[in-house]
């Protein structure tokens, strides 16, 4: 099986991060990212993650997740979802992608290998958050939300490897999320937080991006 993603794109970290749960190996491929072609031979469009197996494609996110942890007849996230932990996620994406595009964007990833890669996704970020540098300009209050939003989650996690003790697909949202934060330098991560993103990178096989982080 051969994955498609961006490696900044929280939804290819979904994807991605089922594989390693399961211990089922793939082949990643980083497209770049002004590369329409590839993702539209394979799904007539310009989108991220595909998973390739067998000349079938498959092109959403939570789909992948529940194909490879149906795989072996033993799916492994079978947790119930947690009302607070869902809430969390959608009162703080708000601030999220205002920290993390103009971060990313600067930041030496393979789907940014060349100038016209990192052009095609700056402008086309940018036509939807506005200027990076004026979000740029706001890192400090953006910060303090995002560390206050932390603060919130901290009680929320139950263990280090599950969110609500029993794995679920909470944990595949809740990484995503926490795994494109870390693009972000002087975000404080209270321990309880800090010890589930590291432990479920670790799991997920997906780097954290903390030593790359500006
Ligand atoms: N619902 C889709 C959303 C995927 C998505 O929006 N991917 C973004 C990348 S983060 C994308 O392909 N955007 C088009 C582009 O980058 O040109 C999923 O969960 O897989």
């Amino acid at each position: 099986m051969k994955l498609y993603v961006y490696d900044h794109c929280p939804f290819c970290v979904k994807a991605r991060s089922i594989f390693g749960l399961k211990g089922v190996s793939f082949e990643l491929v980083v497209m770049l990212n002004d590369d329409a072609t590839t993702p539209e031979r394979m799904v007539g469009r310009k989108v991220a993650p595909i998973l390739e197996e067998e000349g079938q494609y498959l092109a959403e996110s939570m789909d992948i997740v529940a194909k490879i942890d149906a795989l072996d007849g033993q799916c492994i996230l079978t947790g119930p979802t947690v009302r607070a932990v869902t809430d969390w996620l959608k009162e703080s994406s708000s601030n999220l992608y205002a920290l993390a595009m103009p971060r990313w964007a600067s930041s030496e990833l393979p789907e940014f290998a060349t100038a016209e890669a990192r052009a095609f996704f700056t402008q086309k970020k940018e036509a939807i958050i506005g200027p990076f540098s004026e979000r740029l300009a706001e890192s400090k209050p953006l910060i303090e939300a995002a560390n206050a939003n932390l603060a919130r989650l901290d009680p929320l996690i139950q263990s280090a490897d599950a969110v609500n003790r029993e794995l679920s697909t909470d944990d595949i949202h809740l990484f995503a999320h926490l795994r494109a934060l870390s693009i972000v330098q002087g975000v404080i991560y209270p321990h309880a937080v800090e010890a589930y993103r590291k432990r479920m990178s670790m799991k997920m096989d997906v780097p954290l991006h903390d030593n790359i982080a500006s």
